[in-house]
């Protein structure tokens, strides 16, 4: 008999055929929205899931679910896990890492250049057909290359955000982190490892790449806003909690800080309503790792870590130990 699994979201045709060559699937296809409650109801029927990062696996949920053996994150990010707890309860936590990083990476490079060179909002102002002729100062914005990007949480996307500013764009690299890079790899980013307040205060743009915990919640507040350049631009690929979006609304609408691009949000899918009527903030929808290869290689270490798991009782990209 095969094992029962859920997949919490929509996901690739084939990932899903080869799931079901494995496994007794609950899909969900037609995207219906969960609630707390209705996730964990329909989790506790299953052995095993598919969640994306925003899925929660939490001490309140694995109470109701005692069968559940294996649950794999299609996302890098696994803070919807309280890993400790499922170690306790025994089920396998995994997620996607190294398959999305350069991908990440060249996101979050894109919303710099977005932001940055306003991008966006100049494309409103054509769309608009307010694009009557040309003036000397017209979106002009902040430079990129040659300039100095701070990068907040310095792991593997950090890294190659790191790389593709000192190498191509001839960036000097600062970086702030929980500790500090080998020499090596900070020679081959050419980074620079400063305290945070020295990367809030130096840097052209802010970068933040740091996971998000308890610890990391509004990292970036009123108080380090007030320390950031006024011509200074802050970009979140991170996570929505690294941000107090609140207290970013006022400091772009006062200009404290020239401009923001943000890829994540407290409470997403909602965002701040302040943050949709500022000019000043390029906002996109948590894409970051959303080109169709890397969506597809995600989906499939997702699938692999389940199989391998039900297999051969460890998952290939495991967050904990557990007895099979
Ligand atoms: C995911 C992400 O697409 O990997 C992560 O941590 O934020 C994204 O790549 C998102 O979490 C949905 O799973």
């Amino acid at each position: 008999m095969k094992s029962k699994i859920i997949i919490a979201r929509p996901i690739f045709e084939a990932t899903l055929a080869r799931l079901r060559e494995h496994f007794e699937v609950t899909d969900n296809q037609a995207d219906t929205p969960w609630t707390k409650a209705s996730w964990t109801q329909a989790l506790s029927q299953h052995v095993g899931a598919l969640t994306t990062g925003s899925d929660p696996v939490d001490a309140e949920v694995l109470k109701a679910c005692p069968n559940l053996k294996a649950v794999a994150n299609m996302a890098v990010g696994y803070n919807n896990f309280d890993v400790p707890a499922m170690t306790a309860h025994g089920v396998q936590a995994s997620n996607t890492p190294d398959v999305l990083t350069e991908t990440t990476a060249d996101f979050g490079f894109a919303l710099l250049m977005a932001t940055a060179r306003r991008i966006t909002e100049s494309e409103h102002y054509l769309r608009r057909g307010e694009w009557t002729q040309w003036r000397y100062d017209m979106f002009a914005g902040a430079e990129v290359h040659g300039s100095t990007i701070g990068i907040l949480g310095m792991g593997r996307i950090g890294q190659g955000i790191a790389r593709r500013a000192a190498h191509g764009f001839g960036m000097k690299v600062i970086y702030h982190n929980r500790s500090r890079l080998s020499a090596e790899s900070e020679a081959e980013c050419k980074a620079t490892y400063v305290s945070k307040e020295e990367l809030l205060k130096t840097a052209d743009h802010v970068m933040l790449v740091v996971p998000y915990s308890a610890a990391s919640h509004h990292t970036i507040g009123a108080a380090e806003l007030a320390q950031m350049k006024p011509t200074a631009t802050l970009i979140n690929i991170a996570r929505g909690g690294i941000v107090d979006d609140a207290a970013l609304a006022v400091a772009l609408r006062e200009k404290q800080i020239a401009a923001a691009g943000l890829d994540v949000f407290e409470g997403e899918p909602k965002v701040h309503p302040d943050l949709l009527t500022v000019p000043n903030v390029v906002l996109t929808p948590h894409i970051a790792s959303a080109s169709i290869p890397t969506r597809m290689a995600m989906a499939n270490l997702a699938a692999d870590n389940l199989i391998s798991y039900f297999t051969q009782g460890k998952s290939l990209t495991p967050l904990n130990t557990v007895a099979a």
